[in-house]
């Protein structure tokens, strides 16, 4: 009896000995390993150090994770690849008497270890390293040099080619398995260095383009100077000494007090997290975004264009290897050269020069795999390049980028991608006899930019047609129509320039846009694409009757909306009360057939780039009518001549791969749709759409109700019941489905004007990742230092070359 109360109490005690020592310790030492129930905490408690057992699995492993941050991302794992049972209480982290830190299970044998010796105290820092020191202070051994999945910002990734040490991220087995997967990061070894993921130990996955001393010239989105949350990498070469090292750091933004980690997914996406304390992690960036980033998603010579369709395009001059596999879809063959080079074929030199070979142009590239880099003999200048591919028959092509220098290439073209904005220009040879057309091309880009092209397409057009209807106005009526534009009259402010009332003698009420004097656009060109704009008419399009130009004033003339913007009503605590479910309904189907004419059925394609509330005009039996339209284009065009590509629109409508690529396509406009339709139902203005701050943003809300069956207190209470369910549940859904984070997930206008009528039911749609865009839209702010209202003009984000 006395003995059974002793053995009890013994149990008692050593089962709850370690949370009753001390739950929290600041350093592991010979005489105090960790155990069960304790964690080895940093000075300031930013970090912590302990046991966990991933979503209640039956493994247990020793992780480091943020103390305050949920859910909790575990940055670092002992023994990710040796589980202890998670049954075993009583295995410790401890320094043996040999000196060494191990871990061992509750039978005392080691499952990891640090394999040093002489060890006497292990601690953890403030910023996430795990390090074991000698008597004398020195460390032993840091986690920093034994990275798991996770990149953590002062950690240096890569290698040292004296010592052979090397470190890369190994992605987890999955979401709840530590054990290493099939995601390797790290970086190549080639000048200059790329960032790659590997499967299987040394299968290209994905790569980042060549580091241009501050970039990835293949990533889009890592823009130095306007978005420094999206490059945060520093890669630090000595070639002398043979180190290379990739660390990141997002103290480039003032008042950014974020916590952040990079990672490799277990399905092999690299990814940019970020929070505060006590908040989630949000997705700034990740690697994959379209099926172009899938390394060499074309195949040799083939090149991936994401938002074309088909995909995949040979280069000029070259045709599909297998035409049968081509139109299947199979691209993995690639492309093959239609006509032989001539320093193949001719070894007489007096018959090669006649028909030398030459280079075509491509723009906006991801360079290809395999570059050779010759920029160290004395090379800087683009001529020197060309005339050292030239000069040897094996070299395909070069590129000269600023920042690097000289790039050729001897190996198949492998691996590129066209951007619409951003990217490099890459010279590929060919044959003279392929030159014949493609070089003709070629000097009318070099000459004109690719925008002329599309103006002689349209001279072409507007030559066959009649285009008579454009009016041209005179100056000084329109200065008496509107009062010398006179503040009065101003109507308001777009994003191209203010709008004003106007009067014409005859009693005509007008609307005339005074675009903003930066365009430098000629006269001509600018009446002929008024012509085209003019030209688009739609009953859900703004009509444009004339334009007029003098000197630096160029004005557009347009019909008059008696009930002017959409925003005026839907923002207005008492005038949204009139708008009442049918013409609300009214309204998103008539945006949606005006965006439908835009994409699909006018004679030119027109991307709007801006569709927001305050672009859509209501007219006296409040239709919609789509404003602004095509002038994106022009203004994108005129900017594009001095070689800057302009990302326009508006913050919160903008696509994830609009704002942060300026990878523009119908599917940005269709998102921005998206967007409009929920607000249209909503009536509500969501400034914390915006933030990231709110738990939930505003799509992510959208979301939470539709996923709950909830979709209908969506609806602006001003409706109260009178509104049609199933016409809020279609909108609702066409909503959801606009918003989509992958831009070929979202469906075509034509999808959602079938949707809309009930044509067609729709898939269902995919969580949206919005956290993308608010990290952009937050972080963007507080480095500009503005604050909300900055949300409802447009802006312009340079986009980089
Ligand atoms: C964790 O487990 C819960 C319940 O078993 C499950 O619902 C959840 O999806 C799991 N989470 C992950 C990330 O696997
Ligand atoms: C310690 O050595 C073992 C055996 O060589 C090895 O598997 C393990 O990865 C090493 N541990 C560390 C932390 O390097
Ligand atoms: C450990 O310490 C002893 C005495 O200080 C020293 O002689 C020995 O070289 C050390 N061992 C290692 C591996 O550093
Ligand atoms: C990795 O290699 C294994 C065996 O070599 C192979 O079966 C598997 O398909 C490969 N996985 C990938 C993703 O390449
Ligand atoms: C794709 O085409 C390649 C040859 O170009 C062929 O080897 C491969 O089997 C094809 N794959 C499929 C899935 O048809
Ligand atoms: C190109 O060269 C190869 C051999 O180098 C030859 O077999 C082939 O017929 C040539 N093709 C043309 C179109 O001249
Ligand atoms: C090279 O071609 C030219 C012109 O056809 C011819 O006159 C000359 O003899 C050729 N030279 C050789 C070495 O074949
Ligand atoms: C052309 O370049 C390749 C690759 O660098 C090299 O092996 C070859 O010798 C060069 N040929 C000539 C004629 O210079
Ligand atoms: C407009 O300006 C002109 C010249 O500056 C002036 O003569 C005219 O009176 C003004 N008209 C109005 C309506 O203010
Ligand atoms: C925001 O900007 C408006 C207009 O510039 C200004 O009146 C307001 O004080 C600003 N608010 C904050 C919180 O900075
Ligand atoms: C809802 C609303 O204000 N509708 C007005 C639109 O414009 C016409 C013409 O000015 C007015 O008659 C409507 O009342
Ligand atoms: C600032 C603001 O209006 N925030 C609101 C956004 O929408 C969510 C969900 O409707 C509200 O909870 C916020 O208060």
């Amino acid at each position: 009896m006395q003995l059974g109360t002793v053995t009890l109490f013994f149990l008692f005690i050593f089962s709850f000995l370690p949370s009753q020592y001390g739950a929290e310790v600041y350093n592991i030492t010979p005489s105090h390993p960790l155990a069960e129930g304790q964690t080895l905490v940093s000075p300031s408690l930013i970090f912590e150090l302990g046991f966990f057992s991933p979503n209640s699995s039956a493994n247990k492993y020793v992780g480091l994770w943020h103390k305050s941050i949920f859910p909790r991302k575990y940055v670092w794992v002992a023994n990710r690849d040796n589980p202890l049972a998670a049954t075993d209480t009583l295995a410790t982290l401890s320094i043996g008497s040999n000196g060494n830190l191990e871990l061992v299970d509750g039978k005392q044998s080691s499952v990891w270890s640090a394999n040093i010796s002489n060890c006497s105290s292990a601690v953890l820092l403030d910023n996430g390293n795990f390090i074991v020191k000698d008597g004398m202070g020195a460390d032993l051994w840091v986690s920093f040099n034994d990275p798991s999945d996770t990149h953590l910002p002062r950690m240096l990734l890569g290698y040292d080619s004296g010592s052979g040490k090397r470190n890369f991220l190994t992605s987890w087995k999955s979401e709840n398995d530590p054990s290493p997967g099939l995601f390797l990061v790290g970086l190549s070894e080639e000048l200059p260095a790329q960032l790659y993921i590997w499967t299987n130990g040394s299968t290209p996955h994905w790569r980042s383009g060549p580091w241009d001393k501050s970039r990835f010239i293949g990533i889009p989105t890592s823009n130095s100077d306007t978005s420094p949350y999206l490059n945060p990498w520093t890669l630090v070469d000595n070639v002398p000494q043979g180190t290379r090292y990739l660390s990141y750091s997002f103290d480039k933004i003032p008042g950014a007090n974020v916590f952040t980690y990079a990672d490799i997914s277990s399905e092999g996406i690299l990814r940019f997290l970020f929070s505060e304390i006590g908040k989630n992690w949000y997705l700034a960036w990740k690697s994959w975004n379209n099926p172009c980033d899938n390394y060499g998603a074309c195949g040799p010579f083939g090149v991936c264009k994401a938002y074309e369709s088909p995909i995949c395009k040979c280069l000029k001059g070259f045709i599909p290897k297998s035409n049968k596999e081509w139109s299947k879809r199979n691209w993995t063959g690639g492309c093959v050269r239609r006509r032989n080079l001539s320093c193949e074929t001719n070894t007489n030199e007096s018959i090669s020069s006649k028909g030398k070979d030459g280079f075509s142009k491509l723009e906006r590239l991801k360079l290809p795999n395999f570059h050779e880099y010759l920029g160290s003999v004395a090379l800087d200048k683009f001529e020197d390049c060309k005339t050292r591919c030239l000069s040897n028959c094996s070299c395909l092509a070069y590129a000269y980028v600023d920042n690097i220098g000289c790039l050729v290439w001897f190996k198949d073209l492998f691996d590129m991608q066209q951007f619409t904005a951003f990217g490099e220009d890459l010279y590929v040879r060919l044959a003279h006899s392929e030159l014949g057309h493609v070089e003709l091309i070629a000097r009318r880009l070099e000459s004109t930019s690719r925008i002329q092209i599309h103006r002689d397409g349209l001279r072409d057009y507007i030559g066959k047609h009649d285009f008579s209807e454009l009016k041209i106005y005179d100056f000084d009526n329109i200065l008496i129509a509107t009062d010398n534009f006179s503040i009065t009259n101003k109507l308001g402010q777009g994003g191209f320039g203010p709008v004003y009332k106007g009067m014409l003698p005859e009693g005509m009420e007008i609307a005339v846009k005074r675009l903003s004097s930066s365009s430098r656009q000629g006269v001509e060109e600018f009446k002929n694409e008024m012509r085209l704009i003019s030209n688009l008419q739609h009953k859900n399009l703004v009509r444009m009757m004339g334009c007029c130009v003098k000197e630096d004033e160029k004005l557009l003339i347009y019909e008059f909306m008696a009930n002017k913007s959409l925003d005026t009503f839907l923002y207005d605590p008492t005038k949204r009360a009139m708008l009442n479910w049918a013409t609300r309904f009214n309204i998103i189907q008539g945006v949606a057939r005006g965006l439908l004419y835009l994409h699909h059925d006018s004679y030119v394609k027109v991307i709007h780039r801006d569709l927001k509330v305050s672009n859509i005009l209501l007219d006296e039996k409040m239709n919609p009518k789509i404003s602004d339209f095509g002038l994106a284009r022009i203004v994108e065009e005129t900017h594009s001549l001095d070689n800057t590509q302009k990302v326009v629109g508006t913050r919160g409508y903008m696509s994830p791969e609009y704002a942060m690529g300026g990878i523009f396509s119908e599917k940005s406009d269709v998102y921005s749709f998206g967007v409009l339709v929920l607000e249209i139902i909503s009536g509500k203005k969501n400034v914390s759409f915006y933030c990231y701050d709110q738990q939930l943003g505003f799509l992510a809300y959208v979301w939470k109700l539709w996923n709950e069956g909830r979709a209908l207190e969506l609806v602006d209470e001003v409706l109260g019941d009178s509104y049609s369910s199933s016409e809020v549940m279609t909108c609702v859904h066409v909503g959801l489905l606009c918003v989509q984070d992958n831009a070929p997930d979202r469906p075509t206008m034509t999808d959602v004007a079938s949707i809309l009528s009930s044509e067609k039911d729709g898939p269902h749609p995919k969580r949206p990742v919005f956290t993308i865009q608010n990290s952009v839209y937050h972080l963007g702010s507080s480095y500009e230092n503005t604050n909300s209202s900055i949300n409802e003009a447009s802006i312009t984000m340079i986009g980089g070359r």
